[in-house]
């Protein structure tokens, strides 16, 4: 074990959170010194924007990697949830001064992209979870909707994670601060990964629902075992081995960002879950060699897990 500092959703020093009864924690002494607040890479701010206004409404945040795949989410939202949502929603593209992310709005939903790897996730996250936090969200719950490599189940199978772990199976992110290591433990909402799991119709859906941990990788090509990327040192059996001891250890899938995702969500006190479709499957090959239309098909079968949850929740409601 190296010397990593544990941080848990309880033992925060200090924690923010809004009079108007804002659940989502900002964990930041520093940020009530601020002479209002730039969320840079989202184009925002709090001198420049009414947040409550334009967000306080939000109660679900999506995220993918890509803006193509958000912005197909928020108009299958739109489309497939039109008799419960608010009357008049419409999709509308939010950030006008963002180059980074793209953000799609419609209703009480948010769609955004994050790019790929932990990097730019989290720096989306850091912005996204102080908009929900100064827009005072109520139980605003966050999803990653994306793709992933599959272990063991077949290509298209949608999973749905019951925890993250890092390359070498730890159930937590590591992050140098300030020259230190600190350490966050990546967990996920137990409750809202199975009823978004109870939400498959089997007789019905193309697809099966799997769940089970997620491997988080920094890397596409060495970082998950491939022997196609530009270096690779490693054997077949090396890799082989590899991809079986991630299995028994109850790995179903491999992404690029699940640890940050879990880690920082949970650290807000934000109920989170991951839903990606695989693929292929890790143990047959290492290229995505399924055709680009198959692939776009397999892509929005998260996004209709996701979204029969939201219609779950939103019905409630009416
Ligand atoms: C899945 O797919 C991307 C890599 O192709 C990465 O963002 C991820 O997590
Ligand atoms: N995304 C990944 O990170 N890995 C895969 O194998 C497929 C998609």
């Amino acid at each position: 074990m190296s010397g990593a500092k544990e941080t848990r959703r309880t033992d925060a020093a200090s924690e923010n959170t809004s009079d108007a009864g804002c659940t989502v924690c900002l964990r930041n002494p520093h940020i009530q010194n601020l002479n209002g607040d730039i969320l840079y890479h989202l184009g925002l701010g709090t001198k420049t924007h009414d947040l409550v206004k334009m967000f306080g409404d939000v109660k679900f945040v999506c995220m993918g990697g890509t803006p193509h795949r958000m912005e197909t989410f928020a108009k299958y939202c739109e489309s497939e949830l039109g008799d419960v949502l608010p009357a008049g929603s419409t999709v509308h593209q939010v950030l006008e001064h963002s180059h980074r992310y793209s953000m799609y709005k419609v209703g009480p939903i948010l769609a955004v992209s994050h790019g790929m790897g932990v990097s730019s996730m989290q720096i989306l996250l850091h912005e996204v979870i102080k908009l929900s936090y100064y827009a005072r969200m109520r139980d605003p719950i966050y999803f990653r909707i994306g793709t992933s490599g599959g272990i063991g189940i077949e290509p298209g199978s949608v999973v749905v994670s019951l925890g993250a772990v890092d390359e070498l199976i730890n159930p937590y992110h590591e992050q140098v601060v300030c020259g230190e290591k600190v350490r966050r433990p990546a967990e996920l909402d137990q409750e809202l990964a199975k009823e978004l799991s109870s939400l498959h119709k089997p007789g019905e859906d193309e697809y099966k629902v799997v769940n089970g941990r997620t491997m988080c990788a920094m890397d596409f090509y060495e970082g998950q075992g491939r022997l196609d990327g530009a270096f690779c040192y490693h054997t077949e059996e090396k890799k082989m081995a590899y991809l079986r001891r991630l299995h028994a250890a109850g790995v179903v899938n491999i992404e690029m960002e699940a640890t940050g995702f879990a880690a920082f969500t949970h650290l807000a006190n934000i109920r989170a879950a991951i839903v990606c479709v695989t693929f292929l499957n890790r143990l047959h090959g290492d290229q995505v060699s399924t055709p680009k239309e198959t692939l776009l098909e397999w892509e929005k079968r998260p996004q209709e897990i996701v979204a029969r949850y939201i219609r779950r929740q939103l019905s409630k409601n009416k």
